[in-house]
C-alpha cells in the first residue's frame, strides 16, 4: 500500500515532470470558465493533498472492509461447510452401515431360503422315489390280484365240474370206461391229462377209488422204458408184486391201479382194454 507521505512525494515529483506551463494555462482556463477567483499555488497544492488524502482514506477503508470480509468471513463459511460435510459424511456412514447390515440380513435370509429349498428338493425327490416304488408295488399287487382272481375262477370252475382238489392239483374220476388212449384224449379235452404219481401221498390218494383206473404211465414207445404222459421217466414206482409182467406174453404197455388194498397197487395191462380213468389238472 502506498502511504500518504509517499503519495505526496510522488505528486511533487509528478509536478516537477509535468508540463507546468500547460497545466497552469488549463488551471487558468478552469477558473476563468467558472468565474472563480484563482487560488494561490500553495492553496491548490493543499487542496490537492487533502483531497488525495481523503480519497486514500476512503480507499483504505474500503480495502480494509473487503479484506476483513474476505479473510474473516471465509473461514467461518469453510468451517460450516466442513462441519456440514462432516455431518453429511457421518449420515452417509451411518446409512452405509445400515445398508451393510441390511445386506447381511438379506444374505442370511437368502441363504436360509436356499437351504430350505435344497431340503425341500431332496424331500420331493425322496417322495418321488417312494411314489415310484409304491406305484411299482401297486402294479405288482394288481397283477397278483388279477392272477389270484383268475386262479379262483379256475378253481370254482373245476369244483363245479366235480373235480377234487389235492395237494396242488384237481382230479376227476370218469363215470365211463374207455381204452387208455381214449381216456387220455378225454382228459386232454378237459384241459388236463391222465394222472401222474410222484409221491407216496399222491399214491395213497389214488387208492381211494375202488374201480380199476388208468393212470398216465406206459411203455408203448420202448418196451420196458416206462414213461409218464408229460415225457418224464419213471423214478418212484408202486408196482404190485410181480408186476409189470406182460402177463401171459401179452403186450401190456399201459398201467392201471388194480390192487387198491395194497400200497403198491400198479399193474400193466393191454392198452386197448377199457377201464375207468383218472385225470389230473395241475394248478
Ligand atoms: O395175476 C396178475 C395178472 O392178473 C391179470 O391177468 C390174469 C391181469 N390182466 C389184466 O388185468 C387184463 C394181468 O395184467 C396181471 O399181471
Ligand atoms: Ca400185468
Amino acid at each position: 500500500m502506498v502511504s500518504l507521505e509517499e503519495e505526496l512525494e510522488l505528486s511533487m515529483t509528478y509536478e516537477n515532470f509535468e508540463d507546468v506551463p500547460a497545466r497552469k494555462a488549463a488551471s487558468r482556463r478552469s477558473v476563468e470558465d467558472f468565474n472563480v477567483p484563482a487560488a494561490a499555488p500553495g492553496m491548490k497544492m493543499y487542496r490537492l493533498v487533502v483531497v488525495s488524502f481523503g480519497l486514500l482514506c476512503i480507499l483504505q477503508a474500503a480495502l480494509n472492509i473487503s479484506l476483513r470480509l474476505t479473510l474473516f468471513s471465509q473461514p467461518n463459511s469453510l468451517t460450516e461447510e466442513r462441519d456440514e460435510m462432516k455431518r453429511i459424511y457421518l449420515d452417509l456412514e451411518a446409512g452405509c452401515n445400515n445398508l451393510t447390515e441390511e445386506r447381511d440380513d438379506l444374505k442370511r435370509t437368502l441363504e436360509n431360503y436356499v437351504s430350505q429349498q435344497n431340503s425341500l428338493t431332496e424331500e420331493r425327490d425322496e417322495m418321488k422315489r417312494i411314489n415310484l416304488d409304491l406305484e411299482a408295488g401297486r402294479n405288482l399287487l394288481t397283477e397278483e390280484n388279477h392272477g389270484l382272481k383268475r386262479t379262483l375262477e379256475e378253481y370254482a370252475h373245476y369244483l363245479q365240474q366235480g373235480w377234487v382238489y389235492f395237494s396242488g392239483s384237481f382230479y376227476r374220476i370218469s363215470s365211463t370206461m374207455k381204452p387208455w388212449q381214449d381216456s387220455r384224449r378225454d382228459c386232454q379235452q378237459r384241459g388236463a391229462d391222465l394222472m401222474i404219481i410222484n409221491s407216496q401221498e399222491e399214491q395213497d390218494f389214488s387208492r381211494q377209488y375202488k374201480n380199476i383206473i388208468w393212470i398216465g404211465l406206459m411203455d408203448r414207445d420202448t418196451e420196458g422204458e416206462w414213461t409218464w404222459v408229460d415225457g418224464t421217466q419213471l423214478t418212484t414206482s408202486f408196482w404190485h408184486s410181480g408186476e409189470p409182467n406182460n402177463y401171459d406174453k401179452r403186450n401190456e404197455d399201459c398201467v392201471n391201479i388194480n390192487h387198491h388194498d395194497h400200497t403198491n397197487s400198479w399193474n400193466d395191462a393191454p392198452c386197448e382194454n377199457e377201464y375207468f380213468w383218472i385225470c389230473e389238472k395241475k394248478m
